[in-house]
Parts: C-alpha cells; structure tokens; sequence
C-alpha cells in the first residue's frame, strides 16, 4: 500500500476541513482519554455525510488500509485508539451531527452518529420525551460511539442498554456498501435482524452512520437519595426492599464505596452531605404519577428502621439532586487525579455482588499489597467499576488476570458496558469459551474479510 497516494485520494474525496494530516492535528485522536494507549494514525478522515463515509471505506479498501472509527473517545477500553504503524486511519464521524427526526406519536428519534448524546437527550426532553441512555460521560459520548459500544449507564436498571434502544440502524459495510435500515419499528420479525451485528461490536463490523432510537415519555415526578449502608449486603436488601416498595420506578440504584467518595471530597472538592461510611447508594425513582415521593420516604423508613440504611437524604430541589449526581459521576475524574490505575469493569448476577467484592478484595490485598480498591458501579444492574489504584511497577495483566479469575468464579464478565477494545482482548478467552470466540470470528470473517475495521480491537485472534 503506498500510503501517500491514499492520502492524495481521500483528500480528492472529503472538503478541505474533511482531512487531517498534521501531527498537531490529530493529537486529540492519538490517544484515549486516558492517555493509556496511544498510536499514529496516518491521517484522520472527517466525512460530511453517509455517503463520503461510504467512499472514505472504499478507498481504504481499495488500498488495503484499516479503518479506526472514532466517536466521543470516552469509551475507557482503547477502542477508538489506532496502532503504532502509522499506516491506520481514523474515520470520526463528528461533522455528521444532525437531529434528522423526532417522532412524538412513535417516540423515536433519528440520529447521526456524530451527535451528542446529551444533544440527544436535550432535543428528546423538549418534546416532553426521554432518551433514556444516561452516562457520566453524555457530554462527550457521540450516537454512533454509543451504539457501537452498547453502552450501559446509569438506568440500565429500568430502561436497559443501549441494543434495546435501537430500532433502526444505518450502516457502511467494509467494502464501503451503505445498508439503510433505518426503520422505525418496535416490530418487526421479518427475517435476519441484522443491526444487531453492529451493536457492541466496537466498529469491527461495520460503520454506523445513522440511528433510530426509542424514546420513552418524560417521567413527571423524579426522587434522588443518599443513603449510607454498612455493607454491600445491606445494599441488596435495600435494592429488593426497593423494587418491592417502588417496583418499575427505580431507575437507578448506583453504589459507592466510602474510599470512592473520599477521592472524590480530595480532588473534585465535592463534600458529602453526612457522615463517613463503607458504603454508599445513590437512588433514583422517577414516574409520571404522583405520589412516588411519599411512597420514596415510606419505605425508607422501613429500611432506616431496619438498620439496612443508617444515614438518609431525599434531595429537595433539582440543585441537590444535581449535587447528588455530581457525588456520582466525579468519580472516574477524581481516580484519574489520583494517579494511573487498573479498570475492571465488570459484571456479576446481582445476588453475587457482596461475595465477588469479598473474593476480589482479600485476593487483590494478597496478592498486591499497598493497591487500594476504588469499588463503584450500577449495583441495581450487577455491573461494578472495581478499579485498583497499584503501587508502581505493578504488573497490570497479573492483577487483570487475579480479579477477572474471580469474576469468572462469580459467573460474570469481564466487560460489562466498556467493551473490549484492545484494553481486554487478551482477557476475552477468560469468559468466551473457543467456540464463542470461533463463532465471532466467522462472521468477523464474513463481514470483513481483509480485516481492515478496527483490527485488533475486539477478537482475541485474527
Ligand atoms: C461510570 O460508571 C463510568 O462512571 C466510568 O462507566 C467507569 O471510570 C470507570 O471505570
Ligand atoms: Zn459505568
């Protein structure tokens, strides 16, 4: 391949904002938002439409280069990031934003994926409608990013991932063929439903450019807590008293531990509005029939009563419950503060949670001593954020493979919303079984044949 003339090309085929070359430039795609992996890519492609996308892939084809697509780059697992070889080209989809359509009788909406997801959500919110993928980093996360990660979130819980949001999906294939199907459907069984190749897939099979997703209406009524519990079994119990008390209305049910927030309190300046704990949950309810706030506090109550909750505040206005949240999503900015350390973002049947933290926790302080646990997560869904801040010079793949073994012991995943990108392709065999793994590749074989979509990232072995 003569990269050049690859160049000289794509640059014939995009306008003159629709190509970076200069190091300085392509910085920004360079690395993850980590700084934890990084590479060079040979230039970074910015179409204006499906159709440039479409012939950005053809002439990458053409020339036998790999494609790198590139969203909001918050997705923490190295799936954006292109290799060292200078030979990779990253396609971000950012100058395709537009808001195409929101069907309010339907309650869908019609993205490109360069959109932002909070842009997104605003846009649904002004018809009185949800989009109810909720992230920490919704700010930055882009339509086609969270569509090919499936993205999780914080109302898992209640509205699930992002796969379940999708009606309808338009895609460009790896020999750059547009497949439109975006439909705007809740059913449809006629034949292969085939956007589902595509989500979670990481860009290994295909290029979304466009989306259908399914709203849901705006609840009324919405209810945020702190709670301080003395322990993660305590946490299930107000979870089960939880969804027997308030059923469907709980949307979120997030678990903090006390070391978690105490990050938080020394580098994002957040202070907590009670008293040290081991553990903390942050509760959402939300409904659009009145009378969810009474029916919050009675059964915190019971569970105060019980000894399950020891310190509890109900937020009292839209400002607190936005000082509540900020507790929450700081989290990850206040690890980084910290200094570099090692994600695991993983997940177990909920009933689990209190024995793989055990498990994780004696094994990791054996093991390697001085590491200090910053354990939080989507407790309501099973997925924990069990992320190790180790002594330098740690050896990462060891304590990976150390707390994924427990994992796997505890029947769970080793990816749980962050995807595997190249952060935790050597770990994958860890919970796929050969056969999982060789089914993937045939359709990774079928779709893209030359392997030039996100290579590296995703599959074990190519
Ligand atoms: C969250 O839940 C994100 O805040 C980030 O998924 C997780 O920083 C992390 O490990
Ligand atoms: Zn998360």
């Amino acid at each position: 391949m003569n990269t050049a003339t690859l160049v000289a090309e794509l640059r014939a085929l995009l306008d003159e904002r629709g190509l970076l070359t200069e190091v300085a430039d392509m910085a920004p795609y360079a690395h993850d938002w980590r700084g934890l992996f990084s590479g060079t890519p040979l230039c970074v492609a910015l179409p204006r439409s499906t159709e440039e996308v479409s012939a950005v892939v053809r002439a990458c084809a053409a020339a036998g280069c790999a494609l790198v697509p590139y969203g909001g780059n918050t997705g923490l697992s190295g799936g954006a990031t292109p290799d060292g070889s200078g030979r990779q080209v990253v396609l971000s989809l950012s100058r395709m934003a537009a808001i195409r359509k929101i069907d309010v009788f339907g309650e869908t909406i019609e993205l490109e994926a360069g959109c932002v997801l909070q842009t997104a959500q605003e846009a649904a919110a002004e018809h009185g409608l949800l989009l109810p993928v909720t992230l920490a980093a919704e700010g930055s996360a882009r339509i086609g990013g969270v569509v090919s990660t499936n993205a999780g979130g914080t109302n898992v819980l209640r509205y699930g991932m992002t796969r379940s949001r999708v009606l309808g999906l338009e895609v460009v294939t790896a020999d750059g063929q547009i497949v439109d199907g975006m439909r705007q459907l809740r059913k449809d069984n006629a034949g292969y439903d085939w956007k589902q190749w595509f989500i979670g897939t990481e860009g290994t099979l295909g290029i979304v450019t466009r989306a259908v997703l399914q709203l849901a209406p705006m609840p009324r009524y919405r209810v945020t807590a702190l709670l301080a519990v003395p322990a993660t079994a305590a946490a299930l119990n107000v979870l089960r008293a939880a969804r027997q008390a308030i059923g469907d209305t709980l949307t979120a049910f997030e678990l903090m531990s006390g070391a978690a927030l105490e990050l938080v309190a020394r580098h994002q300046q957040l202070r907590l509005p009670m008293g040290d704990s081991s553990w903390f949950v942050l509760l959402e309810a939300s409904s659009s029939l009145a009378g969810l706030r009474d029916a919050v506090e009675a059964f915190l109550g019971e569970v105060l009563e019980r000894g399950e909750v020891s310190d509890a505040v109900v937020a009292e206005s839209e400002r607190q419950e936005a000082e509540l949240w900020a507790l929450r999503e700081s989290i990850t900015e206040a690890e980084s503060k910290e200094g570099p350390s090692i994600k695991h973002d993983v997940s177990v049947p909920i009933s689990q949670i209190p024995a793989f933290l055990m498990a994780a926790d004696s094994a990791v302080v054996r093991e390697f001593p001085g590491t200090r646990v910053n354990a939080f997560g989507h407790a309501g869904d099973g997925n924990i954020h069990y992320n190790l801040l180790v002594p330098p010079g740690t050896d990462s793949s060891a304590v990976n493979a150390l707390v994924h073994d427990v994992v796997v012991a505890h029947g769970g995943s080793i990816s749980a919303e962050h995807g595997v990108g190249q952060y935790r392709v050597g770990e994958l065999l860890r919970c796929k079984s050969p056969a999982e793994i060789a089914l993937a590749q045939r359709i990774k074989k079928a779709l893209d044949p030359r392997n030039l979509l996100n290579p590296g990232k995703v599959l074990p072995i190519q």
